[in-house]
């Protein structure tokens, strides 16, 4: 029945927004952020890892986990769920994650909230570096990557919003730009607990929108959306979307 409502609130729309967290990700094989996948960096908390503050006190331990996560993304392939969406003519996709399924996927409006990991730059001067995947097998630290500016004494970061820093501007005020304006959000893999990102739902619904969340968990979104489906993304969404 909610399955068949969704799908029906989706066919109808104009305008969707997808807002998609880690467990877009999952059946791609790619860790959730807060999941429990055994790896070498498994005693840290992802959220202590994160940081601009674990980059400055062991930098090589972080930059060990980036390049380990950085050839997981490399190693992935985008799922029925992220095909689906991108052949949906009038969806936007709004993420939280730092791999490039969707984009890969063939989406061409994804709006990267916490940035992409592959976009490497400078962490003193800015400058894009480009650094491949790892070929040789990981360990718990790695050999930073010097930024190819002579005068510069900084080494390569990911390209991601660590907990602490700001959001890229132009990309939070589009999204929520677009979440005030669609007709039906999908709020696909996402825990709900990481702000800002987490008051988009709140801020579609408050503006109209029909609210559905897919996750196989229920989560602090899950009173406030219209239509919860206990699903994985992989199984539900080519079912609601195509
Ligand atoms: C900011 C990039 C201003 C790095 C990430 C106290 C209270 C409230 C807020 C705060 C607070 N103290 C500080 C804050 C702000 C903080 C925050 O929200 N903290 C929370 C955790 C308490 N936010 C920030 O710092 C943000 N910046 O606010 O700037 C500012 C400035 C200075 C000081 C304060 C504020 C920056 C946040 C961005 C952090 N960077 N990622 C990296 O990836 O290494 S966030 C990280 O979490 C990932 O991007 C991830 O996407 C994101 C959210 O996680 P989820 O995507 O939801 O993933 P998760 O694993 O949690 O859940 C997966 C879900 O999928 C689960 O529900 C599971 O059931 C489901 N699932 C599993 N399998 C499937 C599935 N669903 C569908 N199908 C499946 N098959
Ligand atoms: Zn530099």
């Amino acid at each position: 029945m909610t399955a068949e409502l969704a799908s029906e609130r989706i066919q109808q729309a104009e305008r969707i927004v997808v807002l998609t967290g880690a467990g877009m990700s999952a059946e791609s094989g790619i860790a959730t952020f807060r999941g429990t996948e055994e790896s070498l960096w498994s005693r840290w908390d992802p959220q202590q890892l994160a940081t601009p503050e674990a980059w400055s006190a062991h930098p090589q331990t972080v930059w060990g986990w980036y390049r380990y996560r950085h050839a997981g993304i490399q190693a992935a392939a985008p799922h029925a769920g992220h095909l689906v969406l991108a052949s949906h003519d009038n969806c936007e996709i709004i993420t939280q994650n730092v791999d490039d399924l969707h984009e890969r996927a063939g989406s061409t409006t994804v709006t990267h909230l916490h940035g992409r990991l592959d976009a490497f730059r400078c962490h003193l001067c800015h400058r894009p570096i480009s650094v491949a995947p790892p070929q040789q097998p990981l360990s718990l630290t790695a050999d930073l990557t010097k930024c190819p500016q002579p005068s510069c004494a900084g080494y390569a970061r990911p390209g991601v919003v660590w907990f602490g820093e700001n959001l890229p501007t132009d990309a939070w005020e589009h999204a929520v730009q677009s979440a005030s304006t669609c007709d039906v959000a999908v709020i696909i893999g996402t825990s709900g607990l990481v702000y800002p990102a987490a008051s988009l739902p709140g801020i579609a619904a408050d503006h109209g929108a029909f609210t559905i969340e897919i996750n196989p968990e229920r989560t602090p979104l899950t009173p406030q959306v219209d239509l919860y489906l206990c699903a994985a993304a992989a199984d539900i969404v080519p079912q609601l979307f195509s």
